[in-house]
């Protein structure tokens, strides 16, 4: 990695700027929110934050469903205030990268306005994807397609043909063999290049694409769609088309100087298909989700990482990882939650953050935060509407970061209104209480990301396997040795000086602990 750009070896912590800090106190994180606690991050010593969208938005999917690309949403502040977050990150070295939503916008966004009100004459109409319905009257869905958050992927204009829509009935999908969605993109991207962000991190970035006359889902696809990350025969991603979309980026990107980077959400089974996004052409980065779906133990992190390499090794591009972020359970929650989720969170970052590549972390990943339980009356995400009440839905994941004191909102906001609920008993994990434990999870991560700053092997030593007692998973970095124990009894630790450790270690390696041996 000696010559390799920043971001092929980067801390990212992912901010969810509703959740993050409420800079003016009405109730929902803001950009001010964002400028005021920069220096927690200094602290944490990442290297580049990335915010999830806080453009013009109604809100109805979190803010991934935008009215106007090219604004800041009053709910989050001004363009002022994203400029001014920007200049104190970068003085500080931190990079800014930001979402970009190529999909599909809202439906206020001017263009779908536009499409309302012109009916079938409207120009904007061919910006979108509509088509006539099926059956006599057209009164059917113009094909079997659902949509990610439950129902069909179709609406009903009301000039009676139907428009696209793969996530809310608000979210109708552009059709990029418009020039005009192409070039609106490059726009977009200008905007905010032109502005200072360091990248983009590219929603559903393996979509965009259709495949020619929108054939039917094969019942048998239609049946998984949902529980498994999409195949290629799930015709509605990853369609061939897809990377003449991602060379326009990158050469919108490429013509700034600075090293400017994306990085794609593409939920994509097959490897050497996911592989094919980070091309030198195209995306810098794609997440790598295998850690996200593995399940406590050694065996299935060892299966997801030797996965996750092989599947670059061939291109040569940098590995990313992902514990958690704003669309799945926290790590904590998924091992079990309580104190052991916590303590296999802490030993799983440990693990994250000495693994070759990017590693992107969520925020509360550095407090050991668990998904909270929301009561219904509080949902707000479109799944829990869409399944028809059956799926809760990602806001256990979003609720605001408890910063100080013992009672909610834990310094979150100066006022008393949070967005969702924050729960009771947080005074333990809340920032200001971690900061005066040396042993919280909060100086645990800070640790790890200053070492993995400070010895280089960490992040430029070879990866190599090595042998393990049973349930344990171990890995060197050139000099430094990483053990992970997920079984149920202490086991020894390798020979050497102990660099870091996920929870204090004397002797032998606890269960549920990982550690750092030179
Ligand atoms: O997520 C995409 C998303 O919902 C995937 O998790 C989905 O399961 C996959 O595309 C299926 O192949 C992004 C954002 O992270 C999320 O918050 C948004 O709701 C969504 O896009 C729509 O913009």
């Amino acid at each position: 990695f000696g010559d390799a750009p920043w971001w092929a070896s980067a801390v990212f912590y992912q901010i969810y700027p509703r959740s993050f800090a409420d800079g003016n106190g009405d109730g929902t994180g803001d950009l001010v929110g964002v400028r005021e606690r920069l220096d927690h991050l200094v602290e944490l010593g990442i290297d580049a934050i990335w915010l999830s969208p806080f453009y013009r938005s109604p809100m109805a999917d979190g803010g991934y469903d935008i009215a106007d690309p090219c604004d800041v949403d009053p709910l989050f502040g001004t363009l002022a205030d994203f400029d001014a977050m920007l200049a104190a990150a970068h003085e500080r070295g931190i990079r800014v990268t930001v979402d970009i939503v190529p999909n599909h916008f809202s439906d206020q966004h001017p263009w779908f306005q536009a499409v309302l009100a012109g009916g079938k004459d409207a120009p904007e109409r061919s910006r979108f994807v509509i088509r006539p319905g099926r059956g006599a009257d057209g009164e059917l869905p113009p094909n079997n397609w659902p949509s990610v958050f439950g129902g069909p992927a179709w609406h009903r204009l009301p000039d009676g043909d139907w428009y696209l829509h793969l996530f809310a009935p608000e979210q109708p999908d552009v059709n990029w063999l418009d020039p005009a969605v192409p070039a609106e993109f490059e726009r977009i991207m200008r905007f905010w290049l032109d502005r200072g962000v360091d990248g983009f991190r590219v929603d559903v970035a393996h979509s965009m694409a259709k495949p020619d006359g929108l054939p039917d889902l094969d019942l048998d696809v239609l049946a998984d769609v949902g529980t498994n990350m999409p195949t290629a025969a799930d015709l509605r991603w990853d369609r061939d088309g897809v990377h003449d979309y991602h060379r326009l980026f990158r050469r919108v990107l490429d013509s700034y100087p600075g090293d400017r980077m994306a990085v794609g959400e593409a939920w994509v089974a097959d490897p050497a298909r996911l592989a094919a996004y980070v091309r030198p052409d195209e995306l810098n980065l794609t997440f790598n989700f295998a850690l996200v779906e593995a399940q406590w133990g050694a065996k299935s992190f060892r299966d997801a990482i030797d996965r996750s390499l092989a599947s670059l090794a061939d291109v040569g591009a940098p590995c990313t990882w992902v514990l958690s972020n704003h669309d799945v359970d926290r790590a904590a929650t998924r091992y079990g939650g309580g104190p052991q989720g916590v303590a296999r969170h802490r030993a799983a970052m440990l693990v994250e953050l000495a693994l070759p590549g990017a590693a992107f972390l969520y925020n509360g990943d550095e407090l050991g935060l668990e998904n909270v339980e929301l009561p219904d009356d509080a949902l707000q995400d479109p799944t829990w509407e869409r399944s028809g009440h059956t799926e809760r839905g990602r806001d256990g994941e979003r609720v605001p970061l408890p910063w100080s004191g013992d009672v909610a909102p834990y310094g979150w906001t100066s006022g008393e209104r949070t967005w969702l609920p924050m729960p009771d008993g947080w005074g333990p994990v809340a920032v200001a209480a971690q900061e005066r434990d040396p042993a919280s999870t909060l100086h645990v991560v800070r640790t790890a990301v200053r070492l993995r700053r400070e010895v280089a092997d960490l992040t430029a030593g070879e990866f190599a396997w090595v042998d393990a007692p049973e349930d344990c998973l171990s890995f060197r970095r050139g000099d430094v040795t990483v053990l992970l124990n997920t079984g149920g009894v202490p086991v020894p630790l390798p020979t050497g000086e102990i660099v870091h450790a996920s929870a204090p270690v004397t002797g032998e390696l606890p269960p549920d602990t990982a550690v750092w041996v030179r």
